[in-house]
């Protein structure tokens, strides 16, 4: 955790320092680039002119598979092993998370820009009891925690803009969120299944983004840092994360193809939802919380009339260190378009 947080200030210290220096604005003609947004899983990587109001969609598909236990593949048997030894009642075995996303952008000056966005989540776990080796699939659904942030350009010329982003996420996402399992009540469901962090969030960070006449990159580093503690009784794990992206315009700079990658670090589950009584699985348990991640992606954004924008991402892991035991995450895929007058 210690290296992510020093690459993070790093990269903002870097960051600042390059671009500080010019600060004219001749941005009109570059706004039409493909490439001018980052691949479509970074949020808050522009700003707007004043006025200006964008509407966006976007659609998240992930999802787990097989075991990960550290750095590396795991099995069965070390999945049914409890953090604290003896075993578990129940083996998740994989899980799909669908998230649709409803965005609003507004410009209420050339240096400001506010956001607003808001979540739906459908997750979908299969769980296999050890004894009997009857599966089941629990399901949880319902809208997830909604974000507001203000984006405030610092810097900008020609070629580069940097700019700042202060986000709070409202815990509107449901973390009392229940289904039948193996008894015959309904049970509260594991951490990964919960809608919502269920605490206030704050969202920083740092926007970069450099482009040519020919290839364009950027760079944005981002926290969530809880506030406090939920009403259940436990803190997810904050979140530092460190993306870059290069980009190659084509078709007239319509559309841009582009290579990215995520270094994510998420810290561990702290205290204990107070409804999961028993530690059925490993889901359940905090201690399979939180992981260092580095995530590659490849994108393509496409901009449809001057006004529509298409993007759509596939990102796939190349690192993983998780704490314990965790179902291993095998893609990510997301689609998105964005319509702004
Ligand atoms: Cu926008």
């Amino acid at each position: 955790m210690n290296f992510f947080i020093g690459l993070f200030y790093i990269l903002l210290v870097g960051l600042s320092s390059q671009v500080l220096a010019d600060t004219e604005s001749s941005e009109v003609a570059k706004l039409l680039r493909a490439d001018s947004h980052a691949p479509i899983s970074i949020m808050g990587d522009h700003t707007h002119k004043e006025s200006q109001v964008m509407f966006s969609y976007r659609f998240m598909t992930m999802k787990m598979d097989g075991y990960q236990s550290g750095s590396s593949s795991s099995n069965y048997t070390k999945a049914r092993t409890h953090s604290l030894g003896g075993h578990y009642m129940t083996i998740p075995q994989e899980m799909t998370m669908n998230m649709h996303m409803i965005g609003a952008m507004y410009g209420t000056s050339d240096d400001l820009t506010f956001m607003v966005m808001g979540s739906y989540i459908d997750n979908e776990m299969k769980v296999i009891k050890h004894t009997n080796a009857k599966k089941r699939t629990l399901e949880s659904n319902g809208f997830g925690d909604t974000k507001i942030a203000i984006l405030r350009k610092l810097a900008n010329n020609d070629n580069a803009k940097l700019h700042a982003t202060l986000g709070l996420s409202l815990p509107t996402g449901s973390i009392s969120k229940k289904d039948l399992m193996f008894g015959t009540k309904e049970e509260t469901l594991g951490y990964n299944m919960q809608l919502g962090s269920g605490t206030y969030d704050v969202l920083p960070g740092f926007t970069y983004a450099y482009s040519e006449d020919t290839y364009s990159y950027g760079a944005q580093i981002s926290s969530v840092i809880r506030v406090g503690e939920n009403s259940k009784e436990y803190v997810l794990g904050n979140i530092y994360k460190s993306n870059i992206w290069f980009a190659l315009p084509f078709n007239d700079k319509r559309t841009s193809f582009s290579l990215a990658t995520e270094l994510k670090s998420q810290g561990k589950i702290r205290g204990n939802h107070k409804d999961i009584k028993t530690i059925m699985n490993f889901a359940q348990n905090p201690d399979s919380s939180g992981s260092r991640t580095i995530d590659i992606s490849l994108a393509i954004n496409h901009v449809f009339a001057d006004k529509i924008r298409a993007g759509l991402e596939y990102r796939m892991p190349a690192y993983n260190d998780v704490n314990s035991v965790q179902l291993d995450t095998e893609n990510t895929v997301m689609f998105g378009l964005g319509y702004a007058y």
